[in-house]
C-alpha cells in the first residue's frame, strides 16, 4: 500500500520548481485529520466533547462543541505552517491573518469548513472535513486581506474533504485527478485505496432533502418527479439516499454515480451551502472526477465571491445527471 506521504512527494517529484509548499500543507491537513478522527471515535465516551458548545457561529447556527475542537485543531495546526499565510472558517466570523513574519511571507490561504454536518455527531451518523487552497493575490511580506480569498473557485490549487464514516477516507485533487487515502489506525498512517477517482457519468441515486419539497424551484420539483417515474431505458425510478451530511452523501455518489442537491428554496433563497468552503471545494472534487458541478444554471467554479460566507445552490454529482437536472431548472426558470 503507498501512503499519502509517498504519493504526494511521488506527485510532488512531478514538478521540479515546486518548493514542497503545498506537500506541507497536506501533511497539515493529514495531522488534522487524525486528530479530528481519534475524537469523533471517542465522542460518545468523553462527554466533554458532545454536544452544543452553546454560541452561534457568524450563520446563526449553534456550534457543536466538536465544530469549536475541529476549527481550532485546524487553525493551529496551519499556524504552526510557515507556508499558510491566513484561514478562513465556517466558524470564523471573518478571515483569520496570520499575522507573523512566517505567515506574513506565506504564500497559501485555506478555506475550510471543519466539520460538516456535524449536527450527525451525537447520533453517530459520518461527518467530514472540507478544504479549499489558494495562492494568495497579495504581495507576499504583507498580511492576507480579504481579497486572497474572494477569489472564484477555478483558481484552486487544491482542494479535498476527510469524511467520517465507517472507515476515515482523506480524499483530494491538486488539479491532475482525483485519489482516496483510507486511514489505517493501527498504523496511524492514510494509505492510497481509490486511485484516480471517476464519478460514473451516470447513476441512480438522487440526494435531496425531499422534506422542503414545497419549498422547492419548479424545475428541482419537476427533476425530483422525473426520478420518481417508471422508465426502464434509463433505469428509473432511481433510489432517494439523503444522510443529511455533504461530504457523505458526496463522497458515496462519487463511489457509486449520483446526484447532490441543495437547490435555492423560500427557507434558503441561496441555497444553505456556502460558496467558498463547500461549493468550490466539492465542485473542483466533481469536476476533477469527470463529473459537473453547477448553482443550477452556471458553473460553480465560476463564480465570482461577494461575500466571504455566501451561500450558493448546488447540484453536483455524475455528468449526466447535473446536465439532466440543468435541463429542467432552465426550462421551468421562474
Ligand atoms: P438539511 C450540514 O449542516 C449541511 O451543511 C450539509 O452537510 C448537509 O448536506 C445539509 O447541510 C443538510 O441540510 O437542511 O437537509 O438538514
Amino acid at each position: 500500500m503507498k501512503t499519502l506521504d509517498e504519493f504526494v512527494i511521488e506527485k510532488q517529484a512531478e514538478y521540479p520548481n515546486a518548493k514542497g509548499a503545498l506537500t506541507g500543507i497536506l501533511s497539515s491537513i493529514r495531522l488534522v485529520a487524525k486528530v479530528i478522527h481519534r475524537d469523533i471515535n471517542r465522542a460518545g465516551l468523553t462527554n466533554d466533547i458532545l454536544g452544543a458548545a452553546g454560541n452561534q457561529n457568524v450563520q446563526g447556527e449553534s456550534q457543536m462543541k466538536l465544530d469549536v475542537f475541529a476549527n481550532n485543531t485546524f487553525k493551529r495546526a496551519l499556524m504552526a505552517r510557515e507556508e499558510v499565510a491566513g484561514f478562513a472558517s465556517e466558524e470564523e466570523d471573518t478571515f483569520v491573518a496570520f499575522d507573523t513574519e512566517r505567515g506574513r511571507n506565506a504564500r497559501y490561504i485555506i478555506l475550510t469548513d471543519p466539520l460538516d454536518g456535524s449536527s450527525n455527531i451525537d447520533v453517530n451518523v459520518s461527518v467530514g472535513t472540507i478544504f479549499s487552497i489558494y495562492r494568495r493575490v497579495t504581495p507576499v511580506g504583507t498580511p492576507v486581506t480579504l481579497e486572497d480569498f474572494m477569489q472564484e473557485g477555478h483558481k484552486q490549487v487544491a482542494a479535498g474533504y476527510v469524511v467520517y464514516g465507517s472507515s476515515t477516507m482523506l480524499v483530494y485533487t491538486t488539479g491532475n485527478g482525483v485519489n482516496g487515502f483510507t486511514y489505517d489506525p493501527s498504523l496511524g498512517v492514510f494509505c492510497l485505496s481509490h486511485e484516480n477517482l471517476q464519478i460514473p457519468p451516470s447513476g441512480k441515486i438522487y440526494s435531496i432533502n425531499e422534506g422542503q419539497y414545497l419549498k422547492f424551484p419548479m424545475g428541482v420539483k419537476k427533476y425530483i418527479k422525473y426520478c420518481q417515474e417508471e422508465d426502464k431505458a434509463t433505469q428509473r425510478p432511481y433510489t432517494s439516499r439523503y444522510i443529511g451530511s455533504l461530504v457523505s452523501d458526496f463522497h458515496r455518489n462519487m463511489l457509486k454515480g449520483g446526484i447532490y442537491i441543495y437547490p435555492n428554496a423560500t427557507t434558503y433563497p441561496n441555497g444553505k451551502l456556502r460558496l467558498l468552503y463547500e461549493g468550490n471545494p466539492m465542485a473542483f472534487l466533481a469536476e476533477q472526477a469527470g463529473g459537473l458541478a453547477s448553482d443550477g444554471y452556471q458553473r460553480i467554479l465560476d463564480i465570482k465571491p461577494t461575500e466571504l460566507h455566501q451561500r450558493v445552490p448546488l447540484f453536483a454529482g455524475s455528468k449526466e445527471m447535473v446536465e439532466k437536472a440543468q435541463e429542467f431548472m432552465r426550462e421551468f426558470k421562474e
